[in-house]
């Protein structure tokens, strides 16, 4: 990087002031180096940076053109100002204070005529991008390929019915993963944007997901063939583009990958807007991976609850990020992974300081659900509430059931000896009454 050129001048390194802070562009609860339980915030966090919204994002939407310009864009998507705009985007990363970016394959580098083109183009930006990883000492969370905005994928990519699609996609994935690995991305995730289906009257569901697994068998083959240690992640989401995607949320994910015996190279991506997409809860998508020890990264975002698409707003839901943070934490953690802003300025938001605010709010959001979720869990309230709960299986017929040593014949005659069992409360009320305790104290 041109060390006194700069995109963001009249913007400092973000600090952080604390709770009692009014300057919009510092943290009030995102300390980067604090330590907690001997690991800085920023690892323990690991945020990432979406390089298409927050890169390649222009506030377009199916009504209107773009309303977000850039002055490091130029007039035409050449290698050249792909290189700019990355310098750019790591000046970014720096001041918001990630230690992580995440990109698609033709969100850095433009699509040429040829594939042979579109990769030298990602070769050229790709050295740049080492460069600049080596400069700032920013690492890639994970890389993924682009297999649903050119036309030729407008029938899915590795769902295609014509095998020439499945082909390209193909290769291209095979690309993306030589890129990762080159850049030492940590992940490497599938989204499966088109492979689902927009009807049943043209579509051979059997064969398609026979193909999309095939494709994920080649993939992780070429993984260990070119020695990529990251960690594969598929990235649940109902539908949007097509009206039904094959990985509609983590527990048809899991299926999926058991079905076709791909599980064990597998874990989840999970992102909150798809999960409400789906007619889940951020929180049960985390608690069915993890049940699964499937648990893998996060797509930090949300939806707005009065419409039904994937708006990909930043997080500021406190409460929402809380239960997920106790979910995760309960679960280890997410190890390789991060929680990534996969998120988009609103479109009106056109200021270079609302791509700030948007990071800032974000990551404010997370830190502060990290810290509730750590004093609920270290205190031990409501996880006490859950071993009481359950507490009937931890000895006597109870247990011999978790034991598996015992049958419906065993059962029959406790049931037949014993009185009617006697009605617990859920005590959901007094539970939601604790949480706000913690929430708003
Ligand atoms: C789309 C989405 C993708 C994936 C990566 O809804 O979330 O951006 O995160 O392909
Ligand atoms: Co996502």
């Amino acid at each position: 990087m041109k060390k006194n050129k700069s995109f963001f001048p009249k913007i400092p390194v973000i600090p952080y002031e604390g709770p009692g802070s009014d300057n919009p562009l510092a943290f009030k609860h995102y300390n980067p180096d604090e330590v907690i339980d001997g690991k800085s915030m920023k690892d323990h966090l690991r945020f990432s940076i979406a390089y298409w919204h927050s890169f390649r994002g222009a506030g377009t939407d199916p009504f209107g053109s773009a309303t977000i310009s850039r002055k490091w864009e130029g007039n035409s998507d050449l290698v050249s100002t792909a290189k700019t705009r990355m310098e750019a985007a790591f000046e970014f990363f720096q001041k918001i204070q990630a230690p992580f970016y995440c990109f698609h394959d033709r969100d850095i580098a433009p699509e040429g005529k040829t594939l042979a083109q579109s990769n030298r183009n990602l070769d050229a930006v790709v050295a740049h991008a080492k460069q600049l990883q080596k400069e700032t000492g920013i690492h890639l969370l994970w890389g993924t390929a682009n297999l649903f905005s050119n036309p030729r994928y407008m029938c899915g990519a590795a769902t295609n019915p014509d095998a020439s699609v499945f082909a390209y996609a193909a290769a291209q994935v095979k690309k993306a993963l030589d890129v990762t690995k080159k850049l030492g991305g940590e992940n490497y995730v599938f989204w499966g944007g088109r492979e689902g289906y927009e009807t049943l009257l043209n579509t051979n569901l059997k064969r398609e997901m026979d193909h999309l697994a095939q494709f994920l068998h080649m993939a992780v083959d070429y993984a260990k063939q070119i020695g990529f240690k990251g960690q594969f992640l598929i990235e649940p989401k109902p539908q949007e583009p097509t009206k039904h995607q094959y990985d509609f949320d983590v527990a048809s994910g899991i299926a999926f990958l058991r079905t076709y015996k791909l599980d064990k190279y597998f874990k989840f991506n999970i992102e909150t807007n798809h999960a409400t997409l789906a007619g889940h809860t951020f929180q049960h998508e985390i608690e069915v991976a993890a049940s699964a020890g499937m648990l893998g990264s996060i797509d930090a975002n949300q939806g707005d609850e009065l419409l039904g698409w994937d708006t990909d707003q930043f997080p500021t839901d406190v409460k929402t990020m809380t239960l997920a943070m106790i979910s995760i934490l309960k679960a280890g953690g997410i190890g390789t992974g991060g929680f990534n802003f996969d998120a988009k300025l609103r479109r009106p938001s056109i200021g270079i300081e609302d791509l700030f605010y948007g990071h800032i709010g974000g990551m404010d959001t997370y830190a502060l659900a990290f810290k509730i979720a750590r004093k609920i869990l270290s205190e031990g309230k409501l996880d006490q509430f859950l071993v009481d709960r359950y507490s009937s299986y931890d000895n006597g017929f109870g247990k011999e059931i978790e034991k598996k040593k015992i049958g419906f014949k065993e059962l029959e005659k406790i049931a037949l000896k014993a009185r009617e069992p006697k009605p617990i409360s859920g005590r959901q009320e007094y539970l939601e009454n604790l949480l706000n305790q913690y929430l708003y104290d």
